[in-house]
Order: C-alpha cells, then structure tokens, then sequence
C-alpha cells in the first residue's frame, strides 16, 4: 500500500514530511492541496483532518497529522537511517534542538514570512522590525550552534524541522517587499550566515531532495 501524503507547495510543515520519506527512501504518492480552491476545508478532507490543515499521511487505514508526529511515526516505522539518534544522548540533543527551532525561530519566521508571501505589511512595520531583529539574533544562534548537521554527524530529524523554515526565510528575504520590514539583511545569505549556508547546501545535494522542493517555486 503507497503511503499518501497531503500537503500544500511551499508548505514548510509538508515539507518536513517528505523530507523524511525521502531521506528513509520510502515511495509516497504527494497530493498537493489548493489553498485557492479550500480544498482543506473541502468536507472529505475534513474528515481526514477536522483542523483542516496540512501535511497529513495516509497509510492505508492510518491517518496521522502534525509533522513532527508524522516524522516521529516513520522513523519507527522505517528505522534507518535513524532520525532520533542511536542513543539517549543523541535523542535528547534532537529533540531539544527540536523544541528550541520551534519555540523561538520558527514563530518570528513564520510571522515575517507570512507578512511578505501575503503582502502583510501596511500597518505593521513598527512590530514587524521587531520581529525581525529577534529573527536576526535567533539566526546569530543557530548559526553560532551548527556543524554539518544540527546535532552529531548525520542528518537527524531537527534538520528535517529546521530546514524548510530557514529556506522559506531566505525565499522571503529575497523578495522586493523584504526591505519594508528589514528581512532583506539575512542578506547575502552565504556571508551572513557561512555556516547555515553550508548546511542548506548539504541538504539540497541529497538524493530525493529534488522531489521536495516546492513545485511553485520553479515558476
Ligand atoms: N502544527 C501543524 C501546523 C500545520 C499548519 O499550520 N499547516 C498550514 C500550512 S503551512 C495549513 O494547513 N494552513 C491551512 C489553513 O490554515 O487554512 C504541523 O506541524 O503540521
């Protein structure tokens, strides 16, 4: 039975879900939902998911949501390589990173990005710079903090969690909009940033990785 994934382009929570399939090399078939058409609010996919939000996976009469919950699933379900580490040492420090990445970074991506992406801006400035410097110091730390992967010597699932975000801020900063609310300084990436440049060069040269990248960012 193909595992089905639901997920929207572009979504940075979709796109942890198949990064995970990808690095365990599991074959999914990818449905990509319309925000423009509601087809999450559409009454079959409510069914699947009254929150009505993507990703969510389908394997055969599983239904699952929540990424993280997702990524925790198929690393059980496919154990190697392992996402959580091969000890409790290695678990702890992921999951850690885990919570850190979603406490502190993601919310100040996700409000500056979302700004940008949905033209957000008018009205905003003054608590949107204010955002962005508390970005700017978190990027500081997590640039501060990585290595080749963001915890050990292997790909773990706090690159899966992290990564769709930090590239959906580069996407963001690129665009003419960025300078209203100063997220264009995140800007030459590679030289603000050497290490996490590196480190997003790392993910994107890996196999499958190809088949994640959001399909309306090519246009
Ligand atoms: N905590 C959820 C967040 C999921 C989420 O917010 N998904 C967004 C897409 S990035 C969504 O489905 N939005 C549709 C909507 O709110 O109508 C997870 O980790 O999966």
């Amino acid at each position: 039975m193909t595992i089905e994934v639901y997920t929207m382009s572009g979504s940075p929570f979709g796109w942890r879900v198949q990064l995970a399939l990808e690095v365990k090399g599991v074959d999914y078939e990818c449905h990509i939902l319309q925000r423009s058409t509601r087809d999450m609010k559409k009454p079959e996919y409510l069914a699947m998911n009254p929150r009505g939000k993507v990703p969510l996976l389908k394997d055969g009469g599983f239904i699952i949501t929540e990424s993280m919950a997702i990524v925790e699933y198929l690393d059980r379900k496919y154990p190697e390589p392992p996402l959580y580490g091969r000890n409790a040492e290695e678990t702890g420090r992921i999951v850690e990173s885990i919570s850190e990445f979603d406490s502190y970074i993601m919310p100040e991506g996700l409000v500056t990005v979302l700004a940008v992406y949905f033209d957000r801006i008018a009205g905003h400035e003054k608590e949107l710079r204010e955002h962005m410097q508390n970005l700017s110091k978190e990027l500081d730390t997590l640039e501060a903090k990585t290595g080749d992967w963001m915890v050990g010597d292997a790909i773990s699932a706090a690159d899966i969690a992290s990564y769709p975000f930090v590239r959906s801020i580069l996407r963001a900063a690129e665009k003419d909009k960025a300078s209203e609310i100063g997220l264009e300084q995140v800007l030459p990436f590679d030289k603000k940033y050497p290490k996490l440049a590196a480190w997003c060069a790392r993910i994107e040269t890996m196999s499958g990785y190809e088949n994640t990248y959001p399909p309306h960012w090519r246009d």
